[in-house]
């Protein structure tokens, strides 16, 4: 049933360093998967991840392997099976890696809409909406380049809502450089800080207050993964959303952290998940806990990209919007008809499958060999 499964590692430059608290970008990785079935259908899916081991536990080049190596040999074996029964039997088999597992079951996924005719968000039980709010986030290190930065995005009508990596700097160094950008871009932006995990509980108590004080709308991941005690104490302390992003990894962590209220808001990844399906679930998962959402990116270009904004469309309240803007922070296009960003909004495709066309030269430039 299955031709080939390719795993493609696709290196492209950032339009300027992107630092954050856990590494600084200067070029993504993308880690892209092409399925090919024997009746001709072609499936992509993306397990793209940031900063090398920086970021997460899985890496590029660990992805790569373990794909070639194990899911790409069991898939071959597996005939005459759906989507679902397909993962069952990768879960049953192999632990962890759910990047690739996201990617693999996104490409399976792009081809059964293909067959169907039908958006992938169709598949995934229906969009609600046809483009999805898209913030930008600032991290140039350097105040003043954020500022006008930011105040083109404003005027360009491509972004108006903005969030902070801080967590590299100390404490007040760090408030200071937000409560700059807050008050140059005046009180009608959503301005928000992820700090990556990089402050202690201390910390986070002073940070969160002055930026609380400040006007800032949320703090993400203020503390480490495992400390959702922590995070639990400073949910109920303050009045300001604290969002959990790399604490919750699939539906599993979703339930802790709601049973444990250790966080107001969700930031829903799909490769984080270990799935579009699971990401549905983990939004399930909060909103019957009351919860919040956000739609967030490992900075997947935009096969990941557009594979959660389907995923994400079918989520009846986005309270927090998306930060889809993966594929902006790169300086070369891979898709022939490049992601619809207007309006401070992304357009999500209504044609069958993802709805994109792959520039495959394109990829074949780019990639590692
Ligand atoms: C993260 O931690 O949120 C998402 C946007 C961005 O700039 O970095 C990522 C990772
Ligand atoms: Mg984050």
């Amino acid at each position: 049933m299955y031709k080939s499964i390719e795993t493609l590692l696709v290196e492209i430059p950032t339009i300027r360093p992107h630092k954050m608290a856990v590494a600084t970008m200067q070029t993504q990785t993308l880690v892209l998967i092409k399925i090919t079935t024997e009746d001709g259908y072609i499936g992509w899916g993306e397990a793209t991840t940031i900063g090398g081991l920086g970021y997460g536990e899985e890496s590029p080049e660990s992805i790569r392997t373990n794909i070639e190596t194990y899911f790409s040999p069991l898939l071959k074996t597996l005939t005459g099976l759906n989507v679902a029964q397909t993962m069952q039997a990768i879960k049953r088999n192999i632990n962890g890696n759910r990047f690739a597992k996201c990617a693999i079951q996104t490409a399976l996924l792009d081809i059964l809409a293909q067959r169907l005719n039908l958006p992938l968000s169709e598949v995934l039980g229906g969009r609600l909406r046809d483009s999805l709010p898209v913030l930008w986030v600032l991290a140039s290190g350097n105040t003043e380049k954020d500022i006008a930065e930011a105040q083109k995005m404003i005027a360009t009508k491509r972004h108006n809502i903005f969030k902070l990596k801080i967590g590299s700097r100390p404490v007040e160094a760090d408030v200071e450089h937000v409560l700059a950008i807050k008050k140059a871009l005046g009180s009608d932006i959503s301005i928000r800080v992820d700090v990556n995990r990089a402050w202690s509980e201390l910390d986070a108590i002073k940070g969160i207050q002055l930026l609380q004080d400040g006007g800032v709308d949320l703090i993400e991941q203020p503390c480490a993964i495992d400390n959702i005690d922590a995070m639990r104490r400073l949910t109920r302390r303050f009045d300001i959303a604290i969002m959990a992003d790399e604490s919750l990894m699939g539906p599993q962590t979703a339930y802790q952290l709601a049973r444990h209220n250790s966080a107001s808001v969700f930031a829903v990844k799909v490769a984080q998940s270990g799935g579009l399906i699971e990401g549905c679930e983990v939004s399930k998962i909060a909103k019957l806990a009351g919860i919040d959402l956000y739609g967030g990116t490992m900075l997947e270009g935009p096969v990941g990209t557009i594979a959660s904004a389907h995923a994400f469309s079918t989520f009846d309240n986005l309270a927090y919007g998306t930060e889809l803007f993966g594929p902006l922070l790169l300086t070369e296009e891979i898709l022939k008809t490049p992601l619809q960003y207007q309006d401070f909004e992304l357009k999500i495709p209504t044609t069958a499958g993802l709805g994109i066309e792959i520039d495959e030269n394109k990829i074949d430039d780019l990639r590692r060999k």
